[in-house]
């Protein structure tokens, strides 16, 4: 199996190219379960890089009792799982903090479902052994640069403590939407970890190390934290699992929409729990929205409403999600450093004729 390079499709906004960094346009958020390859978000800290799957190798190490060095026809041959997740990118809605915050510009498309099938990361460490003085896994990407502050190459490199290693559910995923893992996507091998910011879930995995103390790196305790400013102290946390969150679809933002029946669908999604509702504000009262498809806490689900606007003019519609476990998406987030996890209720505006 050779690396594909996917084709990018129209309906992805490219933010840079070196690295490589585009979202998925609202409109194109819009359908199916699933978004296809060509049209899921991209995230790249450093250039991709290109690997060969013939020769490729996983290395599993540190506190185990056997060091593995897994072919990728080693890891097809163990029995695989299947199942749909939402990646999205902790950053996903920063342009819409204020005030502004420095970081890749997204709006609201830094965000995608996909299926993905991979080994349990559960078997591959259960093969290797792990030792008891063991407390994180830290997972390595084969890319690899300078980041701001230092004169270092570093990998991409993020660890997971082992209770939430185990609690995931978490893959390595060789196959997206029946397809080869893309390049793009972190060809041949990736760590899914469902339900978590996607910053997780570690693309063009060579190494998993297990380690006896928490891990420091850069992508794990310098970014992907929130910092608050809580009045004279500051308050700091790391990013996990995904806030509640609905998208509203159809219509877009600055549409004209025909008086009477008008359709207003969206997503929404929770990495705490299941989405319990989605209602939707088109000026008045707040409106419960039909609910489609399986609840899942590791995948978006559809919503769809269908209700009456009378008035001509401009009108905001909003939409906000609650889930099983009680979370409900906020009228504003909270502001934070580095602009991660902005679930604020999203406004799309609208003109009724
Ligand atoms: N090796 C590696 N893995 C990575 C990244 C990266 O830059 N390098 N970016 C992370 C971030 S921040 C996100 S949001 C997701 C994006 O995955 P995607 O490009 O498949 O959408 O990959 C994560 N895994
Ligand atoms: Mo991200």
């Amino acid at each position: 199996m050779d690396a594909r390079t996917i084709k990018l499709d129209a309906g992805l906004v490219v933010h840079r190219a070196h690295p490589l960094n585009a979202e998925t346009s609202v409109p194109a958020l819009m359908g199916g379960v699933v978004m296809p390859n060509g049209r899921f978000y991209i995230r790249n800290h450093f250039q991709i890089p290109n690997l060969n799957a013939a020769d490729y190798r996983l290395a599993v190490g540190g506190l185990v009792r056997r060091k593995l060095s897994l072919s990728f026809r080693d890891l097809m041959q163990m029995p695989s799982q299947t199942f749909f997740a939402t990646l999205e990118c902790a950053g996903n809605g920063r342009t819409k903090f204020d005030p502004p915050i420095p970081g890749e510009q997204w709006a609201f498309g830094a965000v995608s479902t996909a299926e993905w099938t991979g080994v349990p990361l559960k078997a591959v460490l259960d093969r290797a052994g792990i030792e008891s003085s063991a407390r994180e896994v830290l997972f390595q990407g084969a890319d690899r640069g300078r980041v701001e502050g230092s004169s270092r190459t570093i990998p991409f490199e993020r660890s997971l403590r082992l209770d939430e290693a185990g609690d995931s559910g978490a893959i390595l995923a060789y196959v997206m939407n029946g397809e080869p893992l893309p390049i793009h996507h972190g060809f041949p091998l990736r760590l899914i970890v469902p339900s978590w910011y996607a910053v997780a879930s570690v693309k063009w995995l060579t190494d998993i190390e297990l380690i006896g103390q928490p891990f420091a790196g850069h992508f794990q305790t310098e970014k992907y934290c929130y910092e608050w400013q809580r009045g004279s102290e500051d308050a700091r946390e790391p990013v996990t699992r995904m806030q509640v969150r609905a998208l509203i679809t159809e219509p877009n933002q600055g549409s004209e929409i025909e008086r009477g029946d008008i359709t207003i669908r969206g997503v929404a999604w929770s990495g705490i729990a299941p989405i319990e509702r989605v209602e939707v504000n088109t000026g008045g009262a707040w409106h419960q929205v039909n609910l489609i498809g399986e609840p899942s806490r590791q995948a978006w689900q559809r919503w769809e409403l269908v209700t009456r606007v009378n008035a001509s003019g401009p009108a905001m519609l909003r939409a906000r999600a609650t889930d099983c476990a009680g979370r409900v998406q906020p009228e504003h987030a909270e502001w934070n450093r580095l602009g991660y996890g902005n679930n604020s209720v999203q406004e799309v505006t609208i003109r009724v004729i």
